[in-house]
């Protein structure tokens, strides 16, 4: 019911030539009065036109100043409009106190504020709500707050009372008004071209006002980046960001005022950990890099959502490898890819990165369309290399400058630039599945061969899987670790082929896809001698890791299933990798780092065995035991060396350093029994020290008084309160986290609607896997009735976690049953969202 469909695409009959708004804000009435002047767009329009509406209240319409009485549906409305050039004008009351769904215009504490993509305008006024309808919007604001904002740059403000003009045309998904009694930390940045922006961090004032510096200086940082980088400049006289408590996802890009989640701008080193600084910086620069890829050029339908979204991910992963360190940024997003992409890819929800049908567009902010999406970019500037990469965007940015556009057109300039057919590329935006790489290696009297073999598992989303383009960088190393070819970006295009290498001196040990270079599933079986000969030497960062986690995850998987002991190899060679002093601290952190309980279990169902959570999390516990006593020796020295004395600092040195100072503690925690955590938790200056002791100390099942005095302290700070909320559950034994759950729902700041308290809650139960797949079933029935305790409410957010239940074909017949009754159980209630119906009704399928 209600699938919309690639295929129907037709365009809207009429242009917007000005869109004037006038808002009297009052948090149960609000009227908006519209005026709207189309031009025909077809050569033949309709004599009726539709614009969505939702939800509001219709005072009066006009057209070109003769009132109307046109025919209101729950979608919208319709009448007959004039041939030529008209005026449209309507006055609609629309109610933001009651909107919980943070949708349209809504009350965040008292605060106005927008929330418009994907479908969202339509709940504000009637309008052609689909992106490709673009326009120059000016909009007055008549309100009580201090501050009142929209997009563009200001025009006469007084008492009361706004007015924005935004010289730029733009889809209505990116209009925005915020109004409230703010403050701003204020800034400036001048281009390129000499342009002075105003740059404004609007926060409610007391205690927020000291979190914004942060974010202002990424913001300063990602502007410079764009023009030396992209050549991309700002475009109006200010930039605004809004902090937002309330918000379904972490930002906004609107137009000149991008809306973000506090929690995804707000930052001091007392209340926010290292990994909060990058992930900031990190969406702070992506929203701002939208400016030009979504906002300036936009998507012609919601269809190619990835167009804006995958590139501007694609950008935002470049930045940050600038602006830190280029191997542990790819790696933590292979590890992101690997727990968040892949199950989707490998299960009922598979789509492509351009899906062709959905029922509800909000559904498809995915981690295929964002993260693949991006993936899918750099696997095109490997196959055309990057100065054609920088030409294609310069033509793209040229060609298209505001316009709304498909895949197709943003191939074209690639196509244009190299002379190269793009076609079964193209195949990477509408076939779902990861792609499934078998190698196998021949050698014989110098002449080495690799046959690479690829296959991706048909499903309902794509039935029939034809070969991909597939970009492998290989490099070979020799006996002694020495490269004696170095990388080489191979194609594989056909579904076997082979590729040789002639004048070897001896066999080689291969190093296959360097870098990651494709979002692929490699099938290498190699001895575990060889991963221990890469782990040592492989001169490729990222594969080096990939040696490590590979010997961890075979040894993790035969653990789970037999008594195996853990494999000396993988110990040994981690010890040696560990005492590699020339090696960044962030790195060796994350070789330290075994794969989680679920990578293991898909991992496990990959081989056709079906995996026991109770069973993987033992296993896993007994390698971090073996870990520890391995690394008795150097635990003491590593942390020693890695403990930070200077100021505090979230730079890239300072957190690679806290990141292995931490993740020694845990281990070491295994071995004193806690006593150094709690010495560090005491005497913790800064979040990232004092969430990794108390982590360490509930591992061990210790850190009880600590976790009371945490609370304590932090309880007026609503961002650390969610942190205190999800490491009690993600940190809980699998047979403690239900109780947990059931224990922290009752806590009484547990305010279950605002969305990150929910997902601190309720997205620990889900990632603490043993716990949600408790036998009994307890864990699927909690997570169920909370499902449905949020869907009417908020049905946006409580239908992205229905992805907890996605991977649940791979566990045994019992917990099927289980999850199976709840997912029913869901299905059958009355009263469930477009959004939440949607989601179940593909898990089930
Ligand atoms: N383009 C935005 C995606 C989005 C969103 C953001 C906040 C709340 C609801 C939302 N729906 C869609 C964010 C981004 O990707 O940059
Ligand atoms: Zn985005």
């Amino acid at each position: 019911p209600g699938t919309v469909y690639l295929s129907d695409y037709a365009p809207f009959g009429w242009l917007i030539e000005s869109v004037h708004l006038e808002f009297d804000l009052d948090p149960d009435a609000t009227r908006v009065k519209s005026r709207i002047v189309f031009s025909p767009n077809l050569n033949s329009p309709e004599q009726e036109f539709f614009l969505h509406g939702e939800n509001l209240r219709l005072i009066s319409a006009r057209i070109d100043g003769t009132a109307i009485s046109p025919r209101i549906t729950r979608e919208g409305l319709t009448c007959p409009v004039p041939e030529g050039e008209f005026l449209f004008e309507a006055e609609v009351e629309i109610n933001p106190g009651a909107n919980t769904a943070l949708e349209g215009l809504y009350l965040s504490n008292g605060m106005f504020c927008t929330q418009c993509e994907a479908e969202g305008f339509r709940k504000i006024t009637y309008y052609p709500d689909r992106p490709e309808v673009m326009a120059v919007f000016t909009v007055e604001i008549n309100g009580s707050a201090s501050v009142l904002l929209s997009n563009g740059n200001p025009g006469p403000r007084g008492p009361g009372h706004a007015l924005w003009h935004d010289p730029w045309p733009k889809p209505s998904y990116l209009f925005a008004l915020v109004a409230g009694d703010l403050v701003a930390h204020s800034d400036r940045f001048t281009t390129a071209s000499g342009r002075r922006v105003d740059l404004n961090l609007w926060v409610r004032p007391g205690g927020d006002e000291d979190k914004c510096a942060f974010a202002m200086e990424a913001l300063k940082r990602a502007m410079q980046w764009d023009e030396q980088v992209y050549g991309r400049e700002y475009d109006l006289d200010v930039f605004n960001i809004v902090a937002v408590d309330d918000f379904n996802m972490g930002a906004m890009e609107n137009k000149g005022l991008n809306v973000f989640n506090s929690a995804a701008v707000l930052a001091s080193p007392e209340t926010s950990t290292d990994a909060n600084f990058e992930r900031i910086e990190a969406i702070i620069a992506h929203e701002y890099f939208h400016n030009w890829t979504g906002n300036r050029i936009t998507c012609r339908d919601w269809f190619q959502l990835c167009l804006k979204e995958g590139l501007t991910v694609f950008r935002d992963a470049q930045f940050t490898a600038d602006m830190r360190s280029a191997p542990v940024k790819r790696i933590r997003d292979v590890i992101d890819l690997r727990a968040r992409q892949f199950p989707e890819d490998n299960g009922p929800l598979a789509h492509p990165v351009r899906p062709d049908h959905f029922q509800e567009i909000n559904n498809f902010y995915t981690a295929t369309v964002y993260e693949k999406g991006a993936e899918v970019i750099g696997m095109l500037k490997r196959l055309v290399g990057d100065k054609a990469y920088a030409e294609a965007l310069e033509l793209y940015f040229a060609r298209f400058d505001g316009q709304a556009i498909t895949i197709e057109d943003w191939l074209s300039v690639f196509e244009d630039v190299t002379g190269r057919e793009l076609c079964q590329f193209l195949r990477w935006y509408t076939q779902a599945g990861t792609p499934r790489v078998a190698v196998k290696e021949e050698y014989d009297s110098g002449t080495y061969t690799l046959t690479f073999t690829q296959s991706t598992p048909p499903s309902a989303a794509s039935p029939v899987q034809r070969p991909q383009i597939i970009p492998i960088a290989v490099g070979l190393l020799g006996a002694n670790g020495d490269e004696v070819v170095p990388t080489q970006m191979l194609e594989l295009t056909k579904d076997s082929q082979s590729f040789t290498f002639e004048g070897l001196s001896g066999r080689p040990v291969p190093s296959i896809l360097r870098d990651f270079s494709a979002p692929v599933i490699l099938e290498h079986e190699i001895s575990d001698a060889e991963r221990a000969f890469l782990l040592a030497h492989d001169t490729d960062p990222f594969n080096r890791w990939e040696a490590g986690q590979a010997l961890a995850r075979e040894t993790l998987c035969y653990m789970a299933t037999s008594d195996a002991r853990p494999n000396p190899d993988y110990l040994e060679g981690l010890r040696a990798v560990l005492r590699d002093d020339s090696l960044d601290p962030a790195y060796r952190a994350l070789m330290l780092g075994l794969p989680g309980e679920s990578e293991i279990a898909l991992a496990l169902s990959a081989h056709g065995i079906i995996p026991a959570p109770e069973a993987i999390h033992a296993a896993r516990e007994r390698l971090l035991d073996a870990l520890s006593e391995t690394l008795a020796d150097d635990l003491p020295a590593l942390l020693d060396a890695n403990a930070v004395r200077e100021r505090y600092s979230p730079d890239a040195a300072q957190s690679g350093r806290r990141a292995l100072f931490t993740a020694a503690l845990a281990l070491w925690s295994r071995r004193d029994g806690g006593a150094r955590a709690a010495s560090e938790y005491a005497a913790a200056d800064n979040m990232t020290l004092q969430l990794g002791a108390l982590g360490a100390l509930l591992a061990i099942g210790r850190g009880e008084a600590e976790t009371a005095a945490f609370y304590e302290q932090w309880r007026h700070e609503r961002l650390v309160i969610d942190k205190w909320f999800a490491i009690q559950i993600s940190h809980a034994a699998p047979d403690a986290a239900v109780a947990k759950t059931r224990a922290l729902v009752q806590h009484p700041d547990f305010n279950w609607k605002n969305p990150n308290r929910f997902r601190a809650v309720l997205g620990a139960l889900a990632g603490n896997h043993g716990g949600f797949h408790s036998r009994d079933g307890r864990g699927y029935a909690l997570f169920a009735d909370w499902l449905l305790t949020l869907d009417p409410v908020n049905p946006q957010t409580a239908a992205r976690m229905c992805t907890a239940f996605q991977s649940w074909r791979h566990y045994d017949g019992g917990r099927q049953m289980l999850i199976g009754a709840q997912l029913d159980r869901i299905a059958t209630a009355g009263g469930r969202s477009k959004d939440m119906g949607e989601m179940i009704a593909r898990i089930r399928a």
